[in-house]
């Protein structure tokens, strides 16, 4: 096998040589020899990866519309991908190979996306907790169809769960930027990155079964029904089986929103309640402004990973923690970005983030008028765009704009309801004692034990805005994953009841490639206006905010209160 993959990479050397040599005679002004700068289609022909030849600072494209987009590259500007502006992934310790992931390349440029058409069926997706076998049957051959395709096709198994891994892997690279990774991870493109894949993972489906009404199986983590692996996920003889799942949360353990490493004590009542009030948290009193809910925002030029959304940061990455097997050197496949595509478990889990999208918008327009903003209206956001394959093999661009209104994907949400919505979380009493005897805290600071820092907030502005905790300057290691918990007025913050109001926020990581010595740097924010209502806190003139590590090496930059109006 190594001697005749070996055999075909020269040859396809040769190829390259001999067209680019071919090409630099014909047309020198198009051919560094850079990766970036060859032609889609000597890429195409040679089925070479663009990172073969490394692009040393040259970051020009010779053809196609990219050009603009690396043009606005370093002044901001929407964040574009470029299928030749993908390489290998940043270095992990002990991937599961194989770890490479771009997208196939192809001779013919991206088609613009259009929206489906109104008459098409409106597609149902269903909790998979009952969904019935009929329709868990459908995804099950869907899955096995798309397994059996050859590797080489973009709709397969294969390159649809590598599609999770260039996006978040460091395998695309900003145009213009090589040194920059495109991660769609903890920014403002989370949940529409995985609208689209969701959206044409399911329409190749669809095509493979010949079934043009499919629709996906969610899996509803957040109410009590669906708080556990589906059934039909743990049969060893179906195509949805993983091995590579923690053997300890088979069902039918109820699942733990907040895992990270620990298995909880809890009875599964008490596991169940403690799930709602994370749920209310996150969807409701944390996630009052789209930023404090989407995500951070993330420009052409920006580093990676400004900052994560609520519901990104947990249930999101706990789950992934938490369907992972632990015993893998990263968790794999679910808990770390480049293998969580390979369990098909995937694709219903983030079926429920998406729902979790569609509800937020209408809850935030249901409890604060139709007029409320819902979508951050920056073009940059807008026109941000990714490329899909399509279910018949067609590069698509899809611009951020397009992900919006699921009613105009033609597909909804139906089965379970949000029990969540009124769960708000209790208070714990004579947990503030030691208040006044608070040393000073020079940041940066290593959060190796529990830091408890007073912060003062500043005048509130006169029109209505959110008051908002920033946690600035994470640098948290790549090669752990890595957890804190944020406290707010609970000094004996071990004395809060489990999921108890004053736990304001938890800040969780997967691993990340990049190294041992690389750090990912990001921020948090976590929403006070409610929270201090509930404390009985909202005329003091400062709180008293407790940063307490649960697992990794973290440092924090320095904490601030801010008015946010979006
Ligand atoms: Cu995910």
């Amino acid at each position: 096998m190594a001697g005749s993959s070996c055999a075909l990479q020269s040859l396809r050397i040769l190829v390259f040589c001999a067209l680019a040599a071919a090409a630099t005679t014909i047309a020198p002004r198009a051919m560094s020899p850079c990766a970036y700068s060859m032609s889609r289609t000597i890429l195409a022909v040679t089925g070479l990866d663009p990172y073969f030849i490394t692009c040393a600072g040259d970051a020009s494209l010779s053809d196609d519309g990219a050009d603009d987009a690396s043009k606005k590259a370093g002044s901001g500007g929407p964040i574009v991908t470029d299928l030749r502006w993908c390489g290998k992934p940043d270095p992990l310790k002990h991937p599961a190979p194989p770890f490479q992931c771009c997208q196939p390349m192809t001779t013919s440029e991206p088609v613009n996306f259009t929206f489906p058409d109104p008459a098409e069926p409106l597609r149902t997706r269903r909790p998979a907790h009952e969904a019935g076998s009929e329709h868990m049957a459908k995804y099950r051959r869907a899955v096995a169809l798309m397994k059996a395709l050859p590797r080489s096709d973009p709709r397969s198994f294969y390159q649809q769960a590598n599609v999770h891994c260039a996006y978040c892997s460091g395998a695309y690279r900003q145009a213009g930027h090589p040194e920059l990774p495109l991660q769609i991870h903890f920014t403002w493109l989370f949940f529409p990155f995985h609208r689209a894949y969701l959206y044409f993972f399911e329409r190749i489906a669809a095509k493979l079964l010949g079934d043009p009404g499919f629709a996906l199986p969610f899996w509803s983590w957040d109410v009590p029904e669906g708080m556990r692996i589906p059934d039909e996920f743990a049969d060893p003889a179906s195509p949805l089986y993983n091995a590579r799942r923690n053997p300890r949360h088979l069902p039918p353990k109820v699942n733990d929103l907040e895992f990270l490493d620990a298995e909880s004590n809890y009875t599964d009542e008490q596991q169940i309640q403690r799930n709602l009030w994370v749920m209310h948290k996150q969807m409701i009193t944390n996630a009052r402004l789209p930023s404090l809910f989407l995500g951070q925002p993330y420009h052409a030029g920006d580093s990676a990973m400004p900052g994560a959304g609520t519901v990104e940061l947990c249930p999101h990455n706990t789950m992934h923690l938490w369907a992972g097997d632990i015993s893998n050197p990263n968790v794999e496949d679910m808990g770390v970005y480049y293998s969580a595509g390979r369990d098909p478990i995937f694709y219903p889990h983030h079926a429920n983030i998406d729902r979790l999208w569609d509800a937020w918008r209408h809850i935030m327009r249901t409890t604060n008028g139709n007029q409320t903003k819902v979508d951050f209206t920056d073009p940059d956001w807008l026109d941000s765009s990714l490329l899909f394959y399509d279910e018949d093999a067609r590069l698509v661009r899809v611009a951020v704009r397009d992900m919006l209104d699921v009613g105009k994907l033609r597909y909804t949400y139906d089965g379970v309801g949000l029990p969540w919505l009124n769960a708000r979380p209790p208070t714990s009493p004579g947990v503030n004692s030691k208040r006044n005897h608070l040393k000073s805290v020079a940041f940066p600071v290593s959060l190796d034990v529990a830091v408890t820092v007073e912060v003062t907030r500043p005048q509130p502005p006169r029109s209505r805005q959110e008051e908002v905790l920033v946690v600035e300057g994470i640098e948290a290691n790549n090669a752990d994953y890595v957890k804190f918990d944020v406290y707010v007025n609970a000094m004996e913050y071990h004395k809060v009841r489990p999921g108890g109001r004053e736990l304001a926020g938890t800040f969780v990581t997967l691993k990340q490639p990049g190294g041992e010595r690389d750090t990912m740097k990001t921020s948090m924010r976590v929403a006070l206006s409610e929270l201090l209502e509930d404390l009985g806190a909202g005329r003091d003139n400062n709180i008293a905010v407790t940063l307490v590590p649960v697992r990794g090496k973290v440092r924090i930059g320095g904490l601030r209160i801010e008015y946010v109006a979006e």
